[in-house]
């Protein structure tokens, strides 16, 4: 005796857990599903773990206990992402080697980790920034340099001066580093990418199969891009080049909007085109360069700014249109990038909206060779016509519809090789490098007589020296080592110097689900024989900003994986949810900002099962909320009740396993009804991640308890109501796992409530006594009776002549006959 106790309680079970090994996933057992339940990991980074985390982590060890219950074999791991950006800035504020920082982040959240109660198995924990780990980031790097997947280029990159790194796009926000907020600037640098697009239709395929949140699956979409259209060439006009150079005459244009080519009246580069600088007369050069700088100053964002006024100049050069050999002027404007496309346009100001504003702009003319409906081909286009129409003005193409004139426009270029169908995609090859020092050094060595050399995969890991000056220069540090670059070349033996760039932290978290499965191989990547068994990963959970970065980039590489025979699956998460935000005061929680809640308060007051039950019954687990904790005293009450009920019944308990139940059926009929009904929820609730409803099915069943040991005397409880008890429990347990264990104990058990299986229910049990009976006139519904369920067949067809407006449906006529079907229909048949 003694009452809820929470912290002795849960001090004493997490101990219990760890003594019996309660949580070592056994991954080789056979029999029953394999659920391999994964939240996403998180970054050691020194804000500690707040309760954006917990509202993360507790909820999904709930759905995992309660798939264990389930009968699954559940395999849930943890570990850290500990290389990165977000560790290296913190190391550089507080001026100590991100290792030391990272590592004592780890021991700190490890330990928050463990109070949560969360049936994590910590003998495979891992950590991207040992070597141990790093050297399979490594691995995979040249696995994808091998076949061709990785390769170096010169690229305009996005430059944080603050950072003093380059970020990959989605890194930017409006313009600015979405670490610092400082305006990111283009910058020309040599970069490692990984040929994410070799993968894009893959990509695309793959989102069909998966059952993922739709916004998700529509931002990869969006963010890959795919659009069908024509590739079409222009050429530039003997006259337009500036110097005689042997250039290349031919501009070609992507276009989605084949059918309009007749109604091309310019031509727009984008400034960084690289036919620019040859084009024009002497006398527009100074104002074309002009532009272009001008252009280099501004954010691709604000380029395509819909409200932003249209602004270029003209080249002095001219095109010719393939179709018609019209001579059409072409400009430069900063509205076309030079990333996408060919990064050059066919202007067709009468079904474009920007070139209209364009055109109006700069008074080109603006022609019209698509009709909307009741359009007069010969009448001036007030505005834009985007939509699709019969083509006019368009010369022996004239009056054909969309689709049919874009398949004719398309073939009539093949046929005369000036272009073709062709598919384009918004989507850009991975820049994986970054001018820092956290990070896995990329295993390539530059050699003065081999070139770029594959570091032998038995040489791996290329270890991160631990003495490199990390503060940022501008220039990696590595590069700055004074000895750590210089290596023999691993195939000519002369000398040679190491690449000095690490990898984006994004290729550690792209591929730690397979290490997870057999973190300590010395060996191999991955155990493959698990690996088959256990993956794809059943449930993921993490973060919905996470949609086109780390979601996108696992993605590929699990294709890549699968085309190369590493893997058997293509798809690495099967089933994917994401947690709403906990903000406080309105805001997202960050250390920052300075509104972070840390759970350690609470947990000193209510204890953890408090704390977890707390946040999955005061929010929607998808929705998140603002933070407010008046309510989690209201759930350490709810838990302390639970907890007293069994200790003060603990005498009626014990009895009724000997007691005999005759009379049980009638009284606990009302008892078994609820029990029914809430298992029933909360087990599809927990299907669907709604955590919140699944608590007040439980709560109902508690009161519908103490009603029932009120009204009910303890010689009136047999086996049957001792199970019903025993359900409760059992559901409760995934939710508040230390007191499930406990009360388990208290009802006189000795196994672990978690190796008890989930509670079923019966349809049967759940069928009210009152059914629905349609009734007809000659056939036709005219009322929906609720009755008493097993009503006799003259009952139901007195009752149903009398039912709401049937008396008026039958009134003035003779019934001819009855035809009753019992439970379910009454048919007056009237003449
Ligand atoms: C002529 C045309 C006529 C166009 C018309 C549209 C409507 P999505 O759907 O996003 O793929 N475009 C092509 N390359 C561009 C670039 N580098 N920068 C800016 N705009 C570019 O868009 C394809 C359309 O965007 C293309 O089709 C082209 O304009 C423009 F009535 O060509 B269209
Ligand atoms: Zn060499």
């Amino acid at each position: 005796m003694g009452g809820y106790q929470p912290h002795s309680l849960e001090r004493k079970w997490q101990a219990r857990w760890e003594q019996s090994g309660a949580h070592r996933a056994r991954l080789r057992d056979e029999g029953g599903g394999r659920c391999y339940c994964l939240v996403m990991f998180s970054y050691p980074s020194g804000d500690k773990l707040h309760l954006g985390h917990w509202f993360n982590y507790a909820p999904t060890d709930t759905w995992a206990r309660y798939r264990r219950m389930r009968g699954d074999h559940v395999f849930q791991p943890m570990g850290f992402d500990s290389f990165g950006l977000p560790a290296e800035n913190y190391a550089i504020k507080m001026k100590v080697h991100p290792r030391v920082h990272t590592e004592k982040n780890i021991e700190y959240m490890r330990k928050q980790l463990q109070t949560l109660g969360g049936m994590y198995d910590w003998s495979h924990e891992l950590q991207t920034h040992k070597p141990d780990y790093y050297r399979w980031t490594q691995w995979l790097f040249l696995v994808l340099y091998e076949a061709g997947y990785a390769y170096r280029k010169q690229a305009p990159v996005n430059w944080c001066d603050s950072c003093q790194t380059v970020l990959a796009n989605e890194q930017v926000h409006d313009g600015l580093c979405e670490r610092c907020s400082t305006p990111v600037r283009r910058r020309e640098l040599v970069q490692w990418f990984f040929r994410i697009t070799a993968f894009a239709d893959d990509l695309l395929e793959g989102l069909s199969r998966i059952d993922w949140p739709q916004k998700t699956v529509t931002m990869q979409r969006n963010w890959i891009g795919r659009s069908e259209g024509a590739l079409v060439n222009f050429s530039v006009t003997e006259d337009s080049l500036a110097s005689d150079a042997d250039v290349d005459r031919t501009l070609p244009i992507f276009t989605t909007r084949p059918d309009t080519i007749f109604g091309v009246t310019y031509m727009v580069l984008a400034p960084e085109h690289p036919l620019v600088p040859q084009l024009g007369a002497a006398s527009q050069r100074v104002q074309v360069q002009g532009y272009v700088e001008q252009a280099s100053r501004l954010s691709e964002i604000d380029r395509t700014s819909t409200t932003r006024e249209k602004s270029g100049v003209f080249t002095g050069a001219y095109a010719l249109n393939p179709v018609n050999g019209e001579r059409i002027p072409i400009w430069i404007a900063d509205y076309v990038l030079s990333t996408y496309g060919t990064g050059a346009v066919m202007a067709v100001p009468g079904h474009d909206q920007r070139d209209f504003e364009f055109a109006t702009r700069f008074g080109l003319p603006i022609r019209r060779v698509i009709l909307g409906p009741g359009d007069d081909p010969t009448e001036p286009l007030p505005v834009a016509w985007t939509q699709d129409g019969p083509t006019c003005n368009s010369g022996e193409f004239d009056g054909l519809d969309g689709p049919v004139a874009r398949e004719r426009v398309v073939e009539y270029l093949r046929q005369w090789g000036h272009g073709g169908a062709t598919v384009n995609y918004r989507l850009r090859d991975w820049l994986v490098s970054r001018q820092r020092y956290w990070g896995a050094p990329i295993p390539i060595v530059h050699c003065a007589r081999c070139g770029e050399v594959a570091v032998p995969m038995e040489q791996l890991p290329v270890l991160l020296p631990d003495d490199a000056e990390f503060m940022p220069t501008g220039e990696s540090p590595l590069r700055r080592h004074p000895n750590w670059s210089k290596v023999d070349c691993p195939r000519c033996g002369g000398p040679a110097q190491r690449e000095t760039d690490t990898m984006d932290t994004f290729v550690d978290s792209s591929w730690y689900y397979l290490r997870y499965l057999s973190p300590h191989r010395p060996d191999v990547p991955w155990d493959r024989a698990l690996a088959d068994a256990w993956l794809p990963v059943t449930q993921y959970v993490g973060g919905a900003d996470h949609a086109v970065m780390h979601l996108l980039y696992a993605r590929f590489v699990a294709k890549v994986l699968h085309r190369l025979g590493h893997v058997s699956f293509d798809e690495p998460f099967a089933c994917l949810r994401h947690q709403g935000v906990i903000t406080h005061q309105g805001a997202r929680m960050s250390k920052s900002r300075g509104n972070v809640v840390s759970p350690e308060a609470y947990l000193d007051t209510y204890g953890s099962d408090a704390l977890r039950m707390y946040l999955m019954f005061g929010f929607a687990f998808i929705d998140g909320g603002d933070w407010d904790d008046s309510g989690i005293h209201g759930i350490a009450r709810y838990l302390a009740r639970v907890h007293r009920f069994v200790e003060e019944h603990q005498e009626r308990l014990r009895g009724a396993r000997t007691r005999r139940d005759a009379a049980a059926d009638a009284t606990f009929a009302q008892l078994r009804f609820v029990r029914h009904r809430s298992v029933k929820g909360g087990t599809l609730d927990l299907d669907r991640f709604q955590f919140n409803t699944a608590i007040a099915r439980h709560m109902e069943l508690t009161n519908q308890l103490h009603a029932c040991a009120a009204e009910r005397s303890p010689q009136q409880w047999g086996p049957a109501a001792l199970e019903i008890v025993q359900d409760w429990v059992r559901v409760l347990a995934p939710f508040a796992p230390h007191l499930g264990e406990e009360l388990w104990e208290m009802l006189g058990h000795a196994g672990s409530v978690f190796d008890e299986a989930w509670p079923a229910w019966d349809e049967a049990v759940l069928q009210r006594d009152e059914v629905t009976v349609v009734v007809q006139v000659n056939g036709k519904v005219r009322e929906q009776m609720h009755v008493a369920r097993g009503t006799d067949r003259e009952q139901l067809a007195a009752l149903a002549r009398a039912y709401g407006k049937v008396p008026t449906w039958i009134a003035g006529k003779a019934v001819v006959k009855v035809v009753v079907v019992p439970d379910k229909l009454v048919n007056i048949v009237v003449a």
